[in-house]
């Protein structure tokens, strides 16, 4: 069996349970073939030059972990700069919000060519070789300058936009180039797919050979959609847990005549936060026997808030929950609780049990696990109502959820009312047929489906 690399931009000790789903699912398959994963360490030292790194390697029971610091410079243009201010926005169709400063190019260039630096000496022959997301696109290109020639899989976590959108991108053409340095590209959705493939047909001039493969540049490439999954069974046994059963508890006797709606997302302006809150805004306006009964809770946890976008975000949504509570609120009911801090992992699946309700409203998201949590989470008995936006990743697999619009703040919250009275035996069929979807491909169906195809000889 070969051995597993993971490469992505940070990486957590799989051994710990706070590391979540996909470090345990990498974790897993790491520790099988006792593997090596590597990454950013999470420093930054302002003493290094840019381009200058120090690694650092320790153990993780059979797995290695290998991390290099980064230098400010570096840190700014490779992270701050071109991942979260020029891709993300850029792959979340937010073109407004990119910030096209060509130091940050240059910063991730010599960010991909530094780590290649760095972990080339530390590969085996028959390695496998899996990088993951936006921040290391051109790594494995950079990989294969150095004379590497192991098989190279990359998975993308967010969306693909479609090519119109991807060729506004100064320097598109070499961005795009480099997936062809792949074997294997898995995205996480058929739309996804559907973009990649037709920038690479109308743009890179690919030709198309069938089943998912792509040519151009001298070199094939496979592209397919691989969503992906969550630990079911690892957050079910955390639903079962001390804190997330008296988070739950608590709860319900807090609410215990009101009806509770969760939105639970790291603050960013692809969640579609900002719509939600409206949409609920209008549910109180045009059903007004929700006012004193029903209470929306909103943790967005602090995320990237050294880049500008998410400070705006930050003001705007605080103003909109302030207007809201002011406009609705009563000396005993007010109509939204808005929480910027992380709630522990143990209570999350508490939280979403006790919610009616689960609004997951994104503009655009690659996948969203939230969505997939909430379902886990809820009473099979008696369970709550998924409100999903469309435009998630997961609304492709989620098809029992409800499905919205969030750019329609009117037919959005004539869905959470549906939701708030759907009948019993509706939620328990609507629940039971998104369990089996979420159960039959969850994290541990996705590594392996993913590894697999990675390692099918090419055609
Ligand atoms: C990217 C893609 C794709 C959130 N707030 C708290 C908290 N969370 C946890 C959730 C969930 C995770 O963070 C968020 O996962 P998502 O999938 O929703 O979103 P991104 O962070 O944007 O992730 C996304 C994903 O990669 C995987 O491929 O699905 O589309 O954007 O697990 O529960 N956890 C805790 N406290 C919080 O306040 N403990």
């Amino acid at each position: 069996m070969s051995r597993l690399v993971v490469v992505s931009n940070r990486l957590a000790d799989p051994r710990r349970p706070a590391a979540g789903g996909l470090a345990v699912a990498l974790g897993d398959a790491l520790n099988r073939s006792g593997g090596l994963w590597f990454g950013w360490s999470g420093t930054v030292r302002p003493q290094l030059q840019p381009g200058e790194s120090r690694l650092h390697q320790r153990q993780a029971g059979r797995v290695t972990l290998a991390t290099v610091d980064l230098a400010t410079e570096d840190h700014v243009a490779y992270y701050q700069g071109y991942s979260n201010s020029v891709l993300w926005p850029v792959f979340h169709y937010r073109l407004d919000l990119a910030d096209f400063h060509s130091a940050y190019l240059d910063g991730y260039r010599r960010v991909n060519r530094m780590f290649a630096a760095r972990l080339l000496p530390l590969l085996r022959d028959d390695d496998l070789i899996w990088i993951h997301d936006y921040h290391l696109i051109p790594l494995a290109a950079e990989l294969r300058a150095l004379g590497c020639r192991q098989r190279i899989g990359f998975f993308l976590h967010i969306p693909v936009p479609p090519p119109l959108l991807l060729a506004a991108l100064p320097q598109h053409e070499w961005l795009m180039r480099a997936f062809f340095a792949y074997d294997l590209v898995g995205l996480q959705s058929e739309a996804d797919v559907g973009h990649f493939r037709r920038y690479m047909i109308n743009e890179a001039n690919a030709e198309d050979l069938g089943a998912g493969r792509l040519a151009a540049f001298s070199r094939e490439l496979r592209v397919g959609a691989f969503p992906i999954g969550m630990d079911v069974q690892e957050f079910e046994r955390l639903g079962r847990g001390a804190e997330a059963v008296q988070t739950g508890e608590a709860l319900r006797a807090e609410y215990a005549r009101r009806q509770l709606l969760l939105g639970i997302d790291r603050l960013d302006y692809s969640k579609g936060i900002p719509q939600r809150v409206r949409a609920f805004r209008h549910l109180l306006e045009k059903y007004p026997e929700n006012r004193g009964r029903s209470t929306l809770i909103m943790i967005a946890s602090p995320s990237r808030d050294d880049v500008l976008a998410y400070t705006d975000l930050r003001q705007e949504l605080e103003g909109l929950c302030g207007a809201i509570n002011g406009d609705y609120g009563d000396l005993d009911w007010m109509p939204l609780r808005y929480i910027h801090r992380i709630v522990a992992r143990r209570r999350v699946p508490g939280l979403c049990r006790a919610a009616r309700v689960g609004l997951v409203t994104p503009l655009r998201d690659g996948m969203n696990l939230v969505a997939k949590e909430y379902v886990v989470s809820q009473d099979a008995q008696d369970p709550g109502v998924l409100v999903l936006s469309r435009f998630a990743g997961a609304a492709e697999q989620l098809k029992d959820a409800l499905l919205v619009n969030p750019y329609d703040t009117e037919s959005m919250a004539a869905a959470i009312q549906t939701a708030l009275h759907m009948p019993l035996e509706e939620r328990q069929q609507r629940h039971a047929r998104l369990m089996e979807s979420i159960r039959q491909h969850d994290v541990h169906w996705w590594r392996r489906s993913f590894l697999q195809a990675l390692q099918e000889p090419a055609a």
